[in-house]
């Protein structure tokens, strides 16, 4: 039993590990049952995570499964299509990617990324398949081999392609390749977006959620078409896309896991023999980590993202104003962060159900406690923040966001985001990357509920 846990650790696990089987299709793991039926870049990380306390062999097809949908730039793109194609929108059609010239052409894909958390799953597996020796431990090390060079190319786009002036982060072209949809970090790059004319459409998200005013407006879902149609319009070349898309933004997050993913890669390359690639990543990990610390409001001391087409900064009080957590940097930065990640306006506000930080800090104007990342809390980013606390040995911090997202998820919902006050599920229940946190929180212990084909 764990302290204070509504249910046992042996429930909670073998809960979790139901969700990771009703969502397993095979050779990937669909975000969602019904809202999200496919595979999702940086949900199958996390994923990967999880699935690796159970299953080495099984995390690593999932990784494996993504890299084969790798473009021939480097890009991994965001969704990769299973052959169910009936429940989301916009589906591989819609996209416009059949044309593009760098997607396998055996593999149905987006045409934009989302954050690279890759190397840091990859590190999970390794670890927990050299815990368990035997048939593990030699599956995690050929794979390990045989993907380093697929992760590298990833890493080498993302640090050319999107950060061609070496300012140290990543642009973005649409909110959705920052995971955080519609934060309301967006709101005023996409204020200034005048749509042109799009294909009429019909949203299939709204079905799968209690409320449909928890997800994004129509007025959003337009623009984010219009992008989409954008890209398409020029094959999403990526030197085309970035002259004539309508959303450039340097995504604060994003570049905070390129610098803590690329620190993780160097390490892996350094174990593999290496060490040139090892010291290539370093060097990029440095520069992202110097790149998120130049976006410092020496004000609030949170980190900030840049509108490239406004030429301005973006303040919004949100959680990825603690980029510098995950990206490691400054002992001052980060003491001063954990401070006010802990305080009044974030973990520290005394009306939360959990202490855990929602996606909006609740004394911002921007914070609506039940719209998808303008408040509520996402026990995926926990997980990540809690991983950051272990690598940097901030343990104290580490055990509240462990124990807490414990409580949180004992409810055995597995919600997609969490009401702050109230501690609901909204969104999707059955999330497979929340089920993947609960399986990384709980640990090692006891795994006889087994694996995930018994
Ligand atoms: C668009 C799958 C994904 C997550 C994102 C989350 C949401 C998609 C959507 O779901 O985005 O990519 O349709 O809303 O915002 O972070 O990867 O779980």
């Amino acid at each position: 039993m764990i302290n204070n846990l509504a249910v046992s650790a042996e429930q909670l696990r073998t809960s979790a590990i139901e969700v990771l089987r009703m969502n397993d299709l095979g050779t990937m793991t669909s975000a969602a049952p019904n809202l999200y039926p496919h595979m999702w870049s940086w949900d199958a990380a996390f994923v990967a995570i999880g699935l690796a306390r159970v299953d080495v062999h099984r995390a690593i097809t999932e990784l494996r499964t993504l890299l084969d949908a790798q473009w021939s730039t480097g890009m991994i793109p965001h969704i990769v299509f299973s052959d169910n194609d009936t429940g989301y929108f916009p589906g591989f059609d819609r996209w416009g990617t059949a044309g593009a010239a760098a997607r396998p052409a055996e593999v149905k894909s987006s045409g934009i990324c989302q954050p690279p958390v890759h190397a840091i799953a990859l590190r999970h597996i390794v670890d927990r398949g050299r815990e368990n020796g035997g048939g593990d431990q030699a599956a995690a090390e050929e794979f390990l081999q045989t993907s380093f060079d697929g992760w590298l190319a990833w890493h080498r786009w993302l640090a050319t392609v999107r950060d061609p002036d070496g300012v140290g982060l990543i642009e973005i072209h649409h909110g959705w390749e920052s995971g955080f949809d519609n934060s309301p970090r967006w709101d005023g790059p996409y204020g200034r977006i005048r749509s042109g004319h799009i294909e009429p459409f019909t949203r299939r998200d709204t079905t799968h959620v209690a409320d449909a005013s928890e997800r994004p407006d129509d007025a959003e879902y337009t623009k984010y078409l219009w992008l989409v149609h954008q890209m398409a319009s020029v094959g999403f070349n990526d030197a085309a896309v970035q002259d004539i898309v309508d959303f450039r933004v340097r995504d604060v997050f994003f570049s905070a896991i390129m610098a803590a993913s690329s620190d993780v890669l160097a390490g892996l390359a350094d174990e593999i023999g290496r060490s040139a690639d090892a010291a290539e990543l370093r060097n990029m990990a440095a520069r992202f980590r110097r790149g998120v610390d130049s976006t410092l409001d020496p004000e609030t001391g949170l980190a900030r993202d840049y509108d490239v087409l406004a030429g301005q900064w973006i303040s919004t009080e949100t959680v990825s104003g603690f980029a510098p957590l995950v990206a490691g940097g400054r002992p001052e930065v980060l003491a001063r962060q954990r401070d006010i990640l802990q305080g009044p306006h974030w973990m520290g506000n005394a009306q939360l159900m959990f202490a855990l930080p929602p996606s909006t800090s609740p004394s911002s104007p921007a914070f609506r406690a039940r719209t998808y990342w303008r408040g509520p809390v996402w026990p995926f980013l926990n997980l990540l923040l809690g991983w950051a606390c272990t690598r940097d040995s901030q343990l104290g911090l580490y055990e509240t966001l462990r124990s807490e997202s414990l409580r949180q998820l004992s409810d055995l919902k597995f919600g997609e985001y969490y009401e702050p006050f109230t501690g609901e599920p909204l969104g999707s229940l059955a999330q497979a990357w929340t089920a993947a946190a609960a399986l990384e929180w709980l640990g090692t212990g006891q795994i006889s509920a087994g694996r995930m084909h018994t």
